[in-house]
């Protein structure tokens, strides 16, 4: 019989300009790959430019951000803006986590602003975390695949 595999998602995951912490990019890269996903990591304190040109370069499922310094709403708001201005990376899916300010339990207000700016998805803390999951599940077919492979894919889908 023949086997159709889906490919695996492609992440990026990557800091903002100004925030030098690392533990939550390496804990975001596992939690992607234990779930099936190639990640490409950034790092900390990366240029907007240079998160740029890497999704132009690795052509991501999903951008996710990670910031937890708390000038998160400031560098994601600037970059989001960037990102949307370029007319390549309208579609790109874009997302941003951790600690968005410097108010606890009120980073909640950056929220809505981030996802005007278009962010798909905008997550506060851990407790963001099992609402993240549901974004990634409900991602749907990778969006490198070609016209020929997505009928396959829905096939398989259906019977599943
Ligand atoms: C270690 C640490 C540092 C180290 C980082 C070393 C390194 N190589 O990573 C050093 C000493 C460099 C540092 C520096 C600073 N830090 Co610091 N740091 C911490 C500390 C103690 C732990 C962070 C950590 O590693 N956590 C482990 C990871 C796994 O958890 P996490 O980062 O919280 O991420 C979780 C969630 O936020 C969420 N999440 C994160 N990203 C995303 C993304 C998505 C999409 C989703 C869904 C979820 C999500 O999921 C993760 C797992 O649960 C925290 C305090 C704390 N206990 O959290 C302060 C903390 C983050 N730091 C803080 C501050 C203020 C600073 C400095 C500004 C201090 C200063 N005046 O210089 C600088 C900033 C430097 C910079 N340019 O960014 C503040 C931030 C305040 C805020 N946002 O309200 C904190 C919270 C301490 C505090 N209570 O005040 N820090």
């Amino acid at each position: 019989m023949q086997e159709i595999t889906r490919p695996a998602k492609r992440f990026i995951v990557s800091s903002v300009s100004s925030d030098a912490h690392m533990w939550n990019l390496v804990f975001l890269q596992l939690l992607l790959e234990e779930n099936g996903g190639e990640v490409t990591n950034l790092g900390a304190c990366v240029p907007d430019q240079v998160i740029i040109d890497e999704c132009r370069e690795v052509r991501p499922d999903v951008l996710v951000l990670s910031t937890v310094n708390g000038h998160g709403h400031l560098d994601g708001l600037r970059l989001i803006r960037k990102i949307r201005s370029e007319p390549d990376l309208q579609d790109l899916r874009v997302v941003i986590g951790g600690k968005l300010g410097v108010r606890g339990a009120e980073n909640v207000e950056f929220i809505e602003k981030l996802a005007e700016g278009g962010f798909d998805g905008v997550f506060e803390s851990e407790g963001a975390l099992s609402s993240f999951d549901e974004f990634l599940r409900g991602i749907g077919p990778t969006r490198r695949l070609g016209p020929a492979a997505r009928p396959a894919l829905e096939m398989q889908e259906a019977v599943a």
